[in-house]
């Protein structure tokens, strides 16, 4: 499924995102970097062994040996992976207590988008961020990267946005919410 907004194009897809040819792919990794589980785990080991040293360097010279922060972003190269970049963003545990999980969300899309704008990317794909290991409602994360890659592309000229969801449902639950999306007016 596939949407023009202000010139560029939201395209929903199935798949592996660790196959997908783009500028730059998105990992819902963690805040030490140092890979994981789930997307994170699929992205290092089709990257290489050199991602990992990348995220090392990150780790000590950007971040000053502290973890990224939730809903922030960070880029790499994408080594074996046929994306040119990784960027790397933590997205929020889910926790019915906490008022801020939405905005971290969406902070997660609105940074990675911005990092890709800034390296001049044409081309971005995300995961379904949060909602595996994280256990974000998947619903409720399906509007929020709608909306907020909707309302990145209102405002800048970028090019293609990808969503890759991993099954089946998670890709109808995301069409839903794309056919419901009224940011894009
Ligand atoms: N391509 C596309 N989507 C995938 C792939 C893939 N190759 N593999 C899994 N998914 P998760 P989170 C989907 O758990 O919830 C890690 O351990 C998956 O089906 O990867 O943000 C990190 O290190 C789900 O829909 O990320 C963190 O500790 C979505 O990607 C933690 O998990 C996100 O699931 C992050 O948890």
């Amino acid at each position: 499924m596939k949407t023009e907004i202000n010139g560029s194009t939201l395209e929903l897809m199935t798949g592996d995102i660790t196959k997908v040819k783009t500028d730059a792919i998105v990992n819902a990794a963690n805040g030490t970097l140092m890979g994981g589980g789930g997307v994170d785990g699929a992205i290092h080991r089709a990257a290489g062994k050199k991602l990992l040293e990348e995220c090392k360097q990150v780790r000590e010279k950007q971040l000053n040996g502290e973890k990224l922060p939730t809903g922030k972003a960070v880029i790499t190269g994408g080594y074996h992976l046929p994306a040119k970049h990784v960027i790397h963003t933590v997205g929020p545990v889910w926790n019915e207590c906490d008022e801020d999980q939405e905005e971290l969300l969406a902070g997660c899309y609105d940074h990675s988008l911005k990092l890709a704008a800034e390296i001049n990317a044409s081309s971005i794909a995300f995961p379904s961020i949060s909602t595996g290991v994280y256990s974000f409602p998947i619903d409720l994360a399906a509007k929020i990267a709608l909306q907020t890659i909707t309302d990145f592309l209102m405002t800048y000229d970028f090019g293609r946005v990808m969503m890759v969801l991993f099954s089946q449902k998670d890709y109808e639950i995301y069409a839903a919410a794309l056919k419901r999306n009224d940011r894009a007016i």
